[in-house]
């Protein structure tokens, strides 16, 4: 039985993974009803922000009575109403016997109501399938929820010895174009990609997504002495684009800056954007998570404040070998071994010629 529920609950992951990019700040959700043989009847996700939540899809789409057919959800069903009245009444009203949840809802108005009312209404509730695999899938909803924060990823491209490019700055291309069509996905995956203004000056990016049916996330500069040249190529395109600036920085120059970015001015530390404060100040935009593509620098600054969630590293069959080559996180003056940041790698994943190495940061408390 767990099998087959674990097997179910896989095609919940898989059917709710479509809708990424779409549904934030939402999570990510899909549902699957079948019978006592295990028979598919119908399935459902929740597939845009404020339109119907996954189990109300699945149920909706079904051809035959609901009577004594179970649904499995990798979310607890919902308890409120919000945009939709709760999925846990629709499912008591149409006669479910079986509910099988992947991980509780850590939305505080939801958490345990929506189990205990599907339990109340004598529906069996069977917990924690695959629970693990749940909350990567909606990784960001849980950090959002719990710390009210943005999830943030750091996504890099090195050679086999972790260099980004050679001291002059040289690195297109390390990784090949399979990997950069990777990264096009991550793009729309992610609410905003975040980058520095050493980064715009150099490589000039436009940070779009240019995948098919892909959606441009926000692009965020952090600018702190206003820097970037007005023509770059980030500034062109209709995309949104916020630039975090130094709150030193003058209205009048942001005002001569003039491009079509929102300006937010975040306080400075030590000389460069206080990424704490500048996390809090996108998480008030509704940005609920961000894909760093930056330097080693700046990516070391949110792996020492603690702020990076997860760590994606495109790793190329190349070494540099070059001893004043960049590395993708630099900065620290370090002399035992002990004092690395730990990950635990989540996936790994061999493209053509490239891998993807996925981790998590293990967080110092
Ligand atoms: C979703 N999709 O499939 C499920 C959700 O803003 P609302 O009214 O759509 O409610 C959002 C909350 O509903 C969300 O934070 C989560 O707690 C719960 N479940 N949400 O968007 C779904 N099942
Ligand atoms: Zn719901």
């Amino acid at each position: 039985m767990q099998n087959q529920y674990k097997k179910l609950m896989k095609k919940c992951i898989s059917l709710a993974k479509k809708s990424e990019g779409r549904v934030s700040p939402n999570p990510l959700v899909g549902a699957v009803i079948f019978d006592d043989d295990f028979r598919i009847i119908s399935q459902g996700r929740h597939e845009k922000y404020g339109e119907n939540h996954a189990e109300r899809n699945a149920i909706l789409s079904a051809k035959e009575d609901l009577r004594g057919k179970s649904i499995i959800v990798n979310l607890e069903p919902c308890s409120h109403f919000g945009k939709t009245p709760p999925c846990a009444d629709l499912i008591i009203e149409k006669g479910l016997k079986r509910v099988i949840i992947g991980m509780s809802d850590p939305n505080p108005i939801v958490s345990g109501r929506g189990i205990k009312k599907l339990k109340e209404a004598g529906i069996e509730v069977i917990e924690g399938i695959l629970e693990k695999e749940c909350k990567e899938l909606n990784e960001i909803f849980l950090k959002n929820q719990l710390e009210k924060k943005p999830f943030i990823a750091i996504k890099t491209a090195t050679t086999l010895d972790g260099k980004i490019a050679t001291a002059s700055g040289s690195s297109k291309w390390i990784t090949d174009e399979y990997s950069r069509n990777e990264v096009q996905k991550l793009r729309n995956k992610y609410d905003a990609i975040l980058t520095s203004s050493a980064t715009v000056i150099k490589d000039n990016p436009s940070l779009t997504c240019r995948m098919k049916n892909g959606r441009n996330p926000v692009r965020i500069i952090l600018d702190t002495n206003l820097n970037t040249p007005s023509g770059s190529k980030v500034y062109e395109n209709n995309a949104e684009i916020i630039i975090l600036t130094g709150e030193h920085v003058a209205d009048s120059r942001i005002k001569k800056h003039k491009t079509c970015a929102k300006y937010i001015k975040c306080p400075v530390k030590n000389g460069h954007i206080d990424l704490n404060k500048a996390v809090d100040l996108i998480y008030q935009q509704g940005i609920m998570s961000i894909l760093t593509e930056s330097g080693g620098i700046l990516n070391n600054a949110f792996i020492q404040e603690n702020l990076a969630d997860r760590l994606i590293q495109f790793v190329a069959p190349k070494i540099l070998s070059d001893k004043t080559g960049k590395n993708f996180s630099e900065g620290c003056t370090r002399s035992d071994i002990s004092e690395c940041n730990n990950l635990i790698i989540t996936s790994t994943k061999q493209l053509k010629h490239d891998i993807i190495i996925n981790s998590i940061f293990i967080k110092d408390i």
